[in-house]
């Protein structure tokens, strides 16, 4: 009798040592099922909200492409408000561009003749260039130091650039045939914002 209950003790033992040595990997399981499906669901959330701003900004590039005009592939839009460098220059950052910087003749005359029908024929753009960090030393606006450049060396207003330190930004003007003339970057003038189509 009491080997037999012996036996039956140890029987309970065992079968409450299973069940519980079961019971947890029942769930466990699952768990990582949900969250496995619930990191799943975030990617493809995250990938639907890239592929959205995606379409948004391409949506915006339209918008500037039809408004404006395009120049080699990239989309160019003029702004004929009169502001400083720095603030047409921030104004056009905050839209994703950056200032026209043309970085051919034919890319600079494509610029000429939209600034000549959008703005004016006779009026001048801030070029996405400046020699603010080292004098003479011309560089667009993701600090490379440009290779195309279009000074006017006529000399009708003398050789430029020829403002020195005091003038570090330079226009695009209308009037000298798409000619670069550098001037205070304090002065306000019309601007054209260069969009990179993605
Ligand atoms: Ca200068």
């Amino acid at each position: 009798m009491e080997s037999k209950g012996v036996c039956v003790l140890v029987l309970m033992l065992m079968l409450v040592h299973c069940s519980l040595q079961q019971a947890p990997p029942k769930k466990k399981p699952v768990r990582k099922d949900n969250n496995a499906a619930i990191e799943d669901l975030q990617r493809q959330i995250n990938d639907i909200v890239q592929d959205l701003n995606l379409l948004k900004e391409e949506q915006a590039l339209q918008r500037v492409c039809l408004k404006g005009t395009k120049i080699n592939g990239k989309c160019v839009l003029a702004n004929p408000a009169k502001k400083s460098y720095h603030t047409a220059s921030e104004d056009c950052n905050a839209l994703g561009g950056v200032l026209a910087a043309p970085t051919s003749a034919d890319e600079n005359d494509l610029l000429r003749d939209y600034l000549r029908l959008s703005v004016g024929r006779d009026e001048q753009v801030w070029l996405g260039i400046n020699d603010m960090v080292t004098e003479g030393t011309w560089a667009d606006q993701s600090g490379a130091s440009i290779q195309f450049k279009n000074w006017d060396t006529s000399g009708s207003r003398g050789r430029q650039p020829d403002g020195g330190q005091s003038q570090n930004c330079a226009v695009l003007s209308g009037a000298a045939q798409g000619k670069w003339f550098d001037e205070k970057c304090r002065d306000e003038k019309a601007s054209v914002c260069q969009f990179n189509v993605v």
